[in-house]
Parts: C-alpha cells; sequence; structure tokens
C-alpha cells in the first residue's frame, strides 16, 4: 500500500539524514571536511627549516603533504522557498591532519652537516572564538588555527665536528606543539541544493591558507626554527530535510493550521517568524506569505507520511484564503461601507 510505502521511506530519510533542524533562520550544520587529494599549492605545506649552531647558520626547505580531515560547524541561513544556503559563520571543531615525512640537510662547511627529520607530523585545525563571521564566502583565516601536536622532529650531527657535538636527539612534538595559524583570506564555498525526495544535499568546499612558526630547543644546544605556509582545502556534505514551503508548525504539511497561523499574524511587519506565517524568511507575515501558502496548500513534504485532517477544516481554510487576500488588500467583507453614524 502506498500509504505504508511512503512511511517507511519516512523512518530511512530520519536515519540517514544528520538530524538538522528545520526551523527558519540561523542553523548550526555541523559537517565532516576531508582534506581533498593534494594538488598543485593545494594541500601542501612548504616548510623552511633553520638551525643556527657554533656560530653557524644554515637551513633547508622541503615540502609537506597534508591528508586527514577537518571538522567545521556552519552557521547558515536557508531559504525557505528555494533552500538555497548562505554561510553566515565557520568555526572548525576538530579532525585530524597528517603531514608526510620532512627531511632537511644542512651544511656547515667544515663543521660538517645537520639532518633534522620530522615524521608522522599533524594536528588538529580549531576555532577559539567560534563561530567566525563569512561575508559572501569570505572569512579572515587569522581568526582560525592549527596546532602540530603529535609526530617528531629528529636532529642529528654529522661529521668532524656536529657528528660529537650534536647526537641524535628527538624533540616529541606533543611536549611542543609548533603553532599555526591561517593568514589572509579563507573562501567558504556551499553549492545549490541537489534535492531528492525532499532531502537537500549541499557540496561544501573550504580553502584556508595557513603559516606556522615554530622555534626548537633540543637538549644538545641546537635552536632551531621551522616555518611553513600552504593552503588546506577540505570537501564534504551534508544533507537536510527540506521545509515545505507554507508549513508553519512544520508537520509536513500545509493545511489549515498553517492558514490558521498566518491569519493569526497577518499584517506584522517585522520579527515574525515561520511559526508566525513568515513563509518568505523577510520577517514579515504578508501577503506573499499568503501566496506561498496558496501555492503549497495540501502539500506534503517526503518525511511526512499522511497526517489525517478533517476534510471541513481543509474546505474552511481554502475558503478563508480567499477571504484573507480580500482583507490585505483593505477590503475588508464584514464591515458595511456606509454604516449609518
Ligand atoms: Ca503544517
Ligand atoms: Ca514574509
Ligand atoms: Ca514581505
Amino acid at each position: 500500500m502506498r500509504q505504508g510505502t511512503i512511511s517507511v521511506g519516512a523512518v530511512w530519510i530520519c536515519l540517514l539524514v544528520p538530524a538538522v533542524g528545520v526551523a527558519q533562520g540561523a542553523e548550526i550544520v555541523s559537517v565532516d571536511l576531508p582534506l581533498v587529494a593534494p594538488s598543485g599549492d593545494i594541500n601542501r605545506l612548504d616548510v623552511n627549516f633553520s638551525v643556527t649552531i657554533l656560530g653557524g647558520t644554515d637551513d633547508d626547505d622541503d615540502m609537506a603533504t597534508v591528508t586527514g580531515n577537518i571538522l567545521a560547524d556552519l552557521t547558515m541561513d536557508f531559504d525557505p522557498v528555494t533552500h538555497g544556503a548562505v554561510a553566515a559563520g565557520l568555526a572548525f571543531t576538530g579532525g585530524v591532519f597528517e603531514l608526510s615525512p620532512l627531511d632537511f640537510t644542512l651544511d656547515y662547511g667544515f663543521l660538517g652537516t645537520l639532518t633534522a627529520d620530522g615524521r608522522d607530523m599533524g594536528g588538529t585545525i580549531d576555532t577559539p572564538l567560534p563561530p567566525a563571521a563569512v561575508t559572501e564566502g569570505q572569512f579572515q583565516a587569522e581568526e582560525h588555527v592549527a596546532t602540530i601536536s603529535h609526530g617528531t622532529i629528529t636532529v642529528e650531527g654529522h661529521g668532524f665536528v656536529l657528528g660529537s657535538a650534536v647526537p641524535k636527539t628527538t624533540l616529541n612534538l606533543a611536549d611542543t606543539p609548533i603553532p599555526a595559524a591561517g593568514q589572509g583570506t579563507g573562501t567558504l564555498t556551499i553549492s545549490a541544493p541537489d534535492i531528492n525526495d525532499g532531502v537537500g544535499t549541499y557540496e561544501v568546499t573550504v580553502d584556508l591558507p595557513m603559516e606556522l612558526d615554530g622555534e626548537f630547543t633540543y637538549e644538545a644546544g641546537v635552536t632551531a626554527r621551522g616555518t611553513g605556509t600552504g593552503t588546506f582545502r577540505a570537501q564534504g556534505q551534508f544533507s537536510r530535510t527540506l521545509p515545505t514551503p507554507g508549513d508553519a508548525d512544520g508537520n509536513g504539511v500545509v493545511n489549515a493550521a498553517d492558514y490558521i497561523a498566518l491569519k493569526t499574524h497577518i499584517g506584522q511587519g517585522a520579527g515574525a517568524t515561520l511559526a508566525d506565517g513568515d513563509f518568505d524568511g523577510d520577517g514579515d507575515a504578508d501577503r506573499d506569505d499568503l501566496q506561498i501558502l496558496q501555492d503549497h496548500f495540501g502539500d506534503t513534504s517526503a518525511g511526512a507520511g499522511t497526517i489525517p485532517e478533517p476534510a471541513t477544516l481543509s474546505l474552511l481554510a481554502l475558503g478563508g484564503l480567499a477571504v484573507l487576500r480580500r482583507r490585505i488588500r483593505g477590503v475588508s467583507p464584514d464591515r458595511h461601507s456606509n454604516r449609518p453614524d
């Protein structure tokens, strides 16, 4: 039976789709954003490692690719009619990224050479004061920080002097994390929804330019500095059950109850919510909202199944729509136009 099929489908949608509120206004959507495969300037860190020892300084460059994922909370407004998403805030809440091994060789002439190896390095990206503002898909990257908080950097001297002066020494980044911070302008892109059975799926892409700068003191008396730059790009998606336009009480059916909600608040110029009948999300309850209600009267969302409603109530509401429409135009059918004093 068709009705049963709809109900089963609704259950599955509830299980498969992350619980994201469908109330009008800003929504927080948590999304897992895997870092895309390193390519070109994306998801690679260009790192410089320099050491001053016995009066001499040298440095070397290497490049690490970045893999893993970032977790983010997106603050979003959804257009109640088109379901388009506009991001207003972004907070990174964790996830783990990993760096490929780094190898440096520093040359100190007759003193010898120094090798430095970064292994199993990685960390997290967070937003200390969430959420950071997003304006037209752009945000200040400085408001987000990364910490390289696991892995090791091992230095070892080789050759005539450094071979004995710098024994192999390993620094544990869990004890001495390397701070990094976003630099410049990041971008957050959210696609238009791909809509299937009342569920919208949105693609999210974040570009976060990063800069790291850490100083290290080894027991061997070696003072080193590592700097790096790169852009993290993470891409993921989220799904949400789309509200049915005109559904003031969010029960998945546009019916008399929604009509009564709008009727109660019609004329309210500001501060109206979806529950008050503000179906186009512009803060008022007016004829545009009535038009949406009328266009979608009787609609059900994919997840609603069949909610019984007395036929008389539906007829009453449909009749009411016409009355309400006249009242908005300023013509009240209830009042005599030439009532004597
Ligand atoms: Ca409803
Ligand atoms: Ca409105
Ligand atoms: Ca309006």
